[in-house]
């Protein structure tokens, strides 16, 4: 089959914030990430100051205005903070801008190149959901700590005190919430514009009308290297979370990343211990027999996910261990989720009901009606 739009992997995910420096200091002291470029009014750029961190693969952004009336203000303004870009790596930008345009996507900046001593990148932007963007990169050319006009900066923590000095490795997955009924519209476009297909996950009426209050479809390409879970709200007796995040938001946007650990248990003890909320899980969900019997032998004792509220879910190519933290921001918008996959592919569809009374919990310690 041929890809037409072939993709390297997950390139960064780019947060505008209201502070740049104290998000820098909570995902170096919290998340364990480690702080590797800067931008700003001391390297050449006026308006706005720039934060990049990594642990192993992932590699997060977090910009910030330091003057009033940019657009960057602005979007915070109207938001929070929240994701602006989820930027993909592709091996041939020029290629895959006009591809995407001609399947229908609205390009937002042309394909071109930023050069510095450390070699070139190419990049281009299409638009997605909400004011969401893809920005497409091409460094296989560039040696720098991040993009030209950026500088390399030093961690302002110490690495966490864990195996590989890192909390988690990769970015899993990354989740869009969209306006009622535009779920399938959002699948048609990565389809058509991205080449990406369905993964047989979903959520859909059954579940929505029982427990859920969303609908939920999961587009891939073909290496499963991107996962964009796509949710919309549906009718319920009380407000869906997603329609919760969309007020919120004030439109689209994304609604959590999930963070591929491969040690989800000391991942936790030091976030929490860091000061990150996690959703609550009752412990109805550790002694249920029904669940005890399908999960089977995990890696960890089931008191030990119990202590930490972690969740497990097995399918027919094996299981995972995952967690929700609660909001990282003041609005009720972006969350993040770390998991830890041994074999499935999936997103943790047994779970589901429990995760979902979860942050119902927290929807009505919010005084959601
Ligand atoms: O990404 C997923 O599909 C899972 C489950 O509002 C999920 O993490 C789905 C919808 C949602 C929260 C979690
Ligand atoms: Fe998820």
């Amino acid at each position: 089959m041929s890809d037409n739009f072939p993709v390297n992997g997950m390139d960064a995910v780019v947060f505008a914030v209201g502070n740049a420096k104290q998000a820098a200091h909570y995902y170096s002291s919290a998340f364990g990430m480690r702080l590797v470029a800067y931008r700003g009014p001391e390297n050449g750029s006026r308006d706005e100051v720039a934060y990049v961190l990594t642990s192993g693969s992932a590699r997060f952004e977090f910009r910030a205005s330091v003057r009033p009336g940019t657009d960057l203000a602005r979007h915070v303004a109207e938001h929070g903070d929240g994701v602006i870009d989820l930027a993909i790596e592709v091996p041939d930008v020029e290629a895959a801008y006009t591809h995407a345009l001609a399947q229908g996507a609205r390009g937002l900046v042309e394909p071109h190149v930023l050069e510095d001593d450390h070699g070139k990148v190419v990049v281009a932007a299409i638009a997605t959901y909400g004011e969401t963007r893809h920005t497409l990169v091409d460094r296989s050319n560039y040696t720098g700590p991040y993009l030209p006009g950026y500088a390399a900066a030093k961690p302002v923590v110490a690495p966490p005190d864990v195996r590989n000095g890192r909390l988690f490795q990769a970015v899993d997955h990354c989740v869009g919430n969209v306006e009622l009924g535009k779920m399938d519209e959002w699948v048609e476009f990565y389809q058509r514009v991205m080449g990406f297909t369905n993964m047989a996950e979903f959520i859909g009426d059954d579940i929505a009308t029982e427990y859920s209050a969303l609908m939920s479809k999961v587009v891939a390409d073909g290496t499963r290297k991107v996962k964009f879970p796509l949710n919309e709200p549906a009718i319920s007796r009380k407000k869906s979370q997603i329609d919760e995040y969309l007020e919120f938001y004030g439109g689209p946007g994304v609604q959590h990343i999930a963070l591929a650990t491969n040690d989800i248990l000391s991942t936790v003890d030091y976030m929490r211990a860091a000061g990150v909320e996690f959703l609550d899980t009752p412990d109805s969900y550790y002694d249920d027999p029904e669940l005890r019997a399908r999960i089977g032998e995990v890696r960890a004792p089931i008191e030990e996910l119990k202590k930490r509220r972690i969740l497990v879910d097995r399918d027919e190519d094996g299981y995972l261990l995952q967690i929700f933290t609660k909001p990282v921001q003041d609005r009720p918008t972006v969350f993040f989720e770390l998991i830890e996959r041994h074999g499935s592919l999936g997103f943790g569809k047994g779970n589901f009901k429990a995760l979902f009374e979860a942050i119902e919990r927290e929807q009505d310690r919010r005084g959601n009606l």
